[in-house]
């Protein structure tokens, strides 16, 4: 599978996707995106799977090269081919600290809510992960998603009170995952920063009026 230009296969209801749009949008780069429709499955036609055979968003087709997936190795490669608006960090020790703060945000605080929704959606029944692959839900999930987005709040909490975005003096790639997270969490699991986290709402307040964050 080639393109001539550089494609972001993605999809609005997808906070992965989002993921990567925001940091395409901190960049100010110009990647043309194609959507793919997860409420019809499109994921699993066999043109998406041409794309992309693990039926994932987003995925980025490089101009006449490989696809790559997972949001991770996306920013690596944007960060690297656009190094403008580092977002990844540009020493050794803030790049340890984007990638440790992030690494965070996203096993205490995205996947969580990943794990609350989608053991709890009937949509997703024998979806409860998504990939190639069918799992069946465990409802028994959810309420110990909950409890761990809500420890994720309060631990994050803790950690802005003491810097002003989540990896430390600059905006990162560790604050978009954790805006991502704070959305995803209030819109699908009706979970929204509990009102005495105030650090975390401070934080929020600032970061979620960045122009890219409507990405
Ligand atoms: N580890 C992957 C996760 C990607 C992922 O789970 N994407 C979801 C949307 S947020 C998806 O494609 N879901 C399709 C499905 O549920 O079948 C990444 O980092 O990109």
């Amino acid at each position: 599978m080639t393109t001539a230009t550089p494609v972001l296969y993605e999809s609005k209801g997808s906070p992965n996707a989002r993921r990567v749009r925001f940091f395409i949008a901190e960049k100010g780069i110009d990647i043309p995106m194609k959507p793919v429709d997860l409420g019809v499955k499109e994921q699993f036609s066999d043109a998406y799977r041409a794309v992309n055979p693990r039926s994932q968003v987003p995925a980025l087709a490089l101009a006449g090269g490989p696809v790559i997936t997972e949001v991770l190795a996306i920013w690596r490669y944007l960060e690297e081919a656009y190094p403008q608006t580092p977002l990844l960090g540009t020493t050794a020790t803030s790049k340890a600290l984007v990638a440790m703060w992030e690494r965070r945000a996203e096993l205490d605080g995205f996947a969580p809510v990943m794990e609350g929704v989608r053991n709890a959606v009937p949509g997703l029944k024998g979806r409860a992960l998504s990939g190639p692959h069918a799992y069946d839900q465990i409802p028994e999930l959810v309420e110990r998603s909950k409890q761990r987005v809500a420890n994720f709040f309060a631990d994050f909490n803790e950690r802005l009170e003491t810097v002003q975005y989540v990896a430390g003096d600059e905006f990162s790639a560790a604050d978009i995952t954790t805006l991502v997270t704070v959305d995803f969490a209030a819109n699908a699991l009706k979970m929204p920063i509990p009102a005495e986290h105030t650090a975390f709402q401070r934080w929020y307040d600032e970061v979620s009026v960045r122009p890219s964050a409507a990405a």
